[in-house]
């Protein structure tokens, strides 16, 4: 894996990638909608729309592995998540088997078995139960693909992320925090490990209050060094500013699945 392409360069995720990244890959192209700031005009940027077909497939051009971010990476409207994580997740794993492109890291997210509750441990071979209309885009992005793993041979792997950031931020997050220098590790796995056809990964580190059983990137090297624990103490005293939130508390998605929630 020498020429890499990262979608969703303008997000959080992506802007921890540039520094983390450095040095991995010979290229590494960046690509949004439009141009972060950030990017120095020494770096690859190509701005694409993912929607548009023909966008994504000059993006995806000469490229070995794609590390997919792009998309709307929280609760929206219908239109939003149609457009940008539908549409966009088809167009980007279509154009990349078309053009020749050997593996795809698709972002996939915690909120696509959001819905499973906090006293359930869970494995990567559950149902899905998506816990919004973001979370089902995500599950259709990981069904995505199996299906061109599976039909076309293209490699993947999928990390349902939890929350990446410095430090867990609350109670919730606890459990599923991910140490950014962790995620590196995910995506190098899934873009180099030579046992990769089609894998579901957690995006945890090392927490102790774990609620996913990440024992399948383990098998593959993955040896997490974050540790949500040594936070403990600064998360709960957050907490204690958020309000209830009966629902919320009640799933691993937290606040995505309390959201027009009106289940009986
Ligand atoms: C996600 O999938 C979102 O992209 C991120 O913004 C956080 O909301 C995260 O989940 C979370 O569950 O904390």
């Amino acid at each position: 894996m020498q020429n890499i392409l990262v979608t969703g360069a303008a997000g959080n995720i992506a802007s921890r990638l540039r520094k983390l990244l450095k040095g991995a890959y010979s290229t590494i192209r960046w690509s949004d909608i439009r141009r972060p700031v950030e990017i120095k005009t020494n770096e690859d940027f190509v701005s694409a729309d993912l929607v548009d077909y023909a966008q994504v497939e000059k993006i995806v051009q000469g490229v070995e592995g794609v590390i997919h971010l792009g998309g709307h990476s929280v609760e929206g409207p219908w239109p939003t998540i149609l457009d940008a994580n539908i549409i966009g997740s088809y167009n980007l794993f279509e154009a990349a088997y078309r053009g020749g492109v050997k593996r795809v890291v698709f972002a996939s997210s915690n909120h696509s078995v959001g819905f499973y509750p906090r006293d359930r441990k869970i494995g990567v071979d559950v149902t899905v139960r998506p816990d919004s209309r973001y979370g089902l885009s995500k599950a259709f992005g990981e069904a995505l693909g199996a299906f061109y793993a599976d039909k076309h041979g293209l490699r993947v792997a999928c990390i349902r992320i939890g929350n990446v950031n410095d430090a867990p931020l609350d109670q919730r997050r606890l459990s599923i925090w991910l140490k950014p220098e962790d995620l590196v590790q995910l995506i190098r796995i899934g873009l180099e490990h030579p046992g990769i056809r089609y894998e579901i990964f957690y995006g945890c580190s090392d927490n102790e209050a774990t609620w996913w059983d990440n024992s399948n990137a383990r098998k593959f090297g993955y040896r997490p060094e974050g540790k949500a624990e040594d936070f403990r103490m600064q998360a709960l005293e957050t907490q204690k500013s958020l309000p209830p939130d009966p629902i919320g508390d009640r799933y691993q998605g937290g606040s995505f699945c309390s959201e027009e929630y009106d289940a009986k």
